[in-house]
């Protein structure tokens, strides 16, 4: 017998956890995904050759209990999961998995789903009790995408989430009493961030693609605002990038500057890492390009919180070298051997602003944040974003040219000549100069708030009460559902009534505010035969996005405005809506106003307004989408709009909404 020797017992005891038969889960077919057995095989096999296995403890996976799952999962989901590899459903599996989004289930899921989970417990109750210091699971199916009741984004059931709710709730003897969920997978982890929404006892931290909505799971769930309700606010926290190509650089800001000051302040118990290497540079999916080393630091500086008492779970990561490494760099942290290298990238611009707009989110939660961060941080260590905008190019750019919106880079119009000088726009010189220098610095919403344009109203809008409760929030007679109002509540500086040579149209039959009945939209065309009444109000482009937002109804969350990442409309994108008179906003393509229209100066100040996109005027036109008359309350806006604007007489205003209602090829 040998005795233990001195290094065996400073060197922190490290869980790992592997199975081979969570690589039974695979593809009905044998069809290629990038959610594959090799995964972890991979992984395995890596740390095998580098002897990392017989430096660990190695736990043996087990399957959960369905009590402990109850917890987390419905009844429903639980079973489904349970039989769904059963022979019973071999006729229905493949139909069931088609239904759900991004899943596929074979006669090994179930079990596999059931091992994951199980051996995150396991790993979890190991760290809680003291008996190691840390574990590695390598996992598969991941879990942070699985909702109480949903499969989805390649994940059965919540491993993580099952595992922290065993510790608070099945365990309280352990001790442990606050959880920080660290969840750096490339994705959002909507289904953690949902199951404690509402729970102080676990702190939800997630970096992820975001692209203002449109990386996978697409919506608004993973945006800055989401910080949590109720007893829960302040403990949910995203950060949501605006791009792909981020890096060690970008990753290790976001944890300097948001989660360590949180995670000291929060001091939690315990840290589950939702560790996805799907920002590992070559990654198929995620984009990204964090390096081992990048990952390593990133755990490294988690290592100071909760005696460093760590799980790493496996979440994503789809290029089986990436992910062997950066899980191999990780398992050299934890067992506190050395890590050598530097990081090589610069931050991006867009980092600091999210960084910027998250502190200012949590700052009343955590006074920590409450401080600016220093400005040659912001000046001297950042790059510009990739060359990529998200609206496409205005209708006339992609004539004859079917679907294929082309993607414009911004020096394809920010260096135009054509283009309107900025002084135009009545913005402060210094304040545009200023953040010129520190770019993202100073948010959107205070540097928007210094510029004003009209925004032309031809609807409902048209009577100020209504329009009002775009600003104020709240509703007038006939409205069913109350607006949220922008963030910025002040009155319109000014309002002026404008006569312009385009036709209004009436369509769609049914609208969330109205009920049943036509809304107004206008032709973006111009037509001599045609006159529209427009009311004018003098608002700052910081209010005309917020009114944009919910003409789209992209805002019902409990009546609070949702928090915008980034304007819909900046000034670039102002510049470019004055040049080309039209501009599809491509973040709202799902909204009725969708197109934002620039009708000229006033005064010299942009006029603009919101209507629907270029194929709904085509087919409201061509007859394909039925003209509709607007309802009564609908009615009656408009012309208490028109009446009280003195612009026509109650009896012309109804002629006129009903002319525009009727009107024929
Ligand atoms: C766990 C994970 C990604 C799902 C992508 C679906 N899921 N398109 O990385
Ligand atoms: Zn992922």
């Amino acid at each position: 017998m040998m005795a233990a020797s001195p290094d065996d017992s400073l060197r922190p005891r490290v869980g790992l956890i592997y199975d081979e038969r969570m690589c039974r889960h695979t593809t009905p077919d044998g069809e290629a995904h990038p959610e594959c057995p090799e995964r972890i095989r991979a992984i395995w096999k890596k740390l095998e050759s580098e002897g990392i296995p017989r430096r660990c403890v190695l736990l043996n996976a087990r399957k959960v209990e369905d009590k402990y799952l109850a917890s987390v999962h419905t009844q429903n989901h639980i079973e489904l999961i349970k039989n769904i590899s059963s022979k019973e459903f071999d006729s229905r599996r493949q139909k069931i998995a088609s239904e759900l989004d991004s899943i596929y289930l074979n006669v090994g899921s179930s079990e596999a789903a059931y091992l994951a989970a199980g051996s995150v417990i396991e790993a979890s109750e190991k760290v809680a009790k003291g008996d190691l210091n840390s574990v590695i699971a390598i996992v598969r199916p991941p879990g942070h995408h699985a909702e109480s009741n949903e499969a989805m984004g390649f994940c059965l059931f919540n491993n993580v989430a099952i595992a922290a709710n065993y510790l608070l709730n099945e365990k309280p003897e352990l001790g442990i009493k606050k959880i920080l969920i660290v969840d750096w997978d490339v994705h959002h982890g909507n289904g953690t961030q949902k199951m404690f929404y509402k729970d102080p006892r676990v702190l939800f931290f997630s970096v992820h693609r975001f692209d203002f909505g449109d990386f996978y799971p697409s919506g608004d769930d993973g945006a800055y605002c989401m910080i949590g309700e109720g007893p829960g606010a302040g403990y949910n926290i995203n950060v949501p990038w605006e791009h792909g190509q981020c890096s060690d650089a970008d990753y290790i800001a976001v944890w300097d500057h948001v989660l360590i000051p949180i995670a000291k302040e929060y001091n939690p118990d315990i840290i589950l890492v939702s560790a996805g290497f799907d920002a590992a540079i070559d990654d198929p999916l995620g984009g990204c390009c964090v390096t081992p080393h990048g990952y390593s630091l990133l755990l490294q500086k988690l290592m100071q919180f909760a005696q460093g008492k760590i799980v790493m779970v496996l979440e994503g990561g789809y290029n089986l070298k990436s992910i062997a490494n950066s899980v191999l760099a990780c398992a050299k942290v934890l067992l506190q051997e050395e890590s050598v290298g530097s990081i090589q990238t610069a931050t991006f611009k867009s980092t600091w602003r999210v960084i910027e707009a998250v502190r200012h989110e949590l700052k009343g939660y955590w006074p920590v944040l409450d401080v600016e961060l220093p400005q040659n941080l912001l000046i001297t260590n950042s790059r510009p974003c990739p060359a990529e905008v998200t609206y496409s190019s205005s209708e006339s750019d992609v004539e004859n040219d079917e679907g294929t919106a082309r993607t414009i880079n911004f020096s394809d119009f920010v260096e135009d000549d054509v283009l309107l000088p900025l002084s135009k726009l009545k913005i402060d010189e210094e304040l545009v100069t200023s953040n010129e220098i520190v770019d993202g610095y100073i948010t959107w919403r205070s540097l928007l708030s210094k510029v004003e344009v009209w925004y032309a109203s031809f609807g409902s809008n048209m009577w100020m009460p209504r329009f009002l409760c775009y600003i104020e929030g709240g509703k007038v007679e006939g409205m069913s559902a109350p607006c949220c109002g922008s963030l910025d509540k002040s009155s319109p500086k000014d309002v002026i009534w404008k006569i312009v040579p385009h036709r209004l149209l009436f369509g769609r039959s049914h609208t969330r505010t109205w009920g049943a009945g036509g809304v107004a939209f206008l032709d973006p065309e111009r037509s001599t035969s045609d006159k529209a009444y427009l009311c004018m109000y003098r608002i700052t482009l910081e209010q005309f996005n917020d009114v944009l937002l919910q003409e789209n109804s992209l805002h019902q969350e409990n009546g609070i405005i949702k928090q915008m990442a980034s304007p819909l409309l900046d000034l670039h994108i102002l510049e470019y809506v004055a040049k080309n008179k039209s501009l599809p906003l491509k973040t709202l393509k799902d909204g009725w106003y969708s197109t934002v229209l620039y009708l000229g100066k006033e005064d010299d100040l942009p006029i603009l307004t919101m209507t629907c996109s270029a194929s709904d005027v085509e087919r409201f036109k061509s007859g394909e989408l039925p003209a509709s008359v607007p309802a009564k309350d609908y009615m009656n806006t408009l012309v208490n709009g028109l009446v009280e604007g003195k612009q026509l007489t109650r009896e012309e205003a109804v002629a006129y909404v009903n002319g525009a209602a009727t009107w024929k090829l």
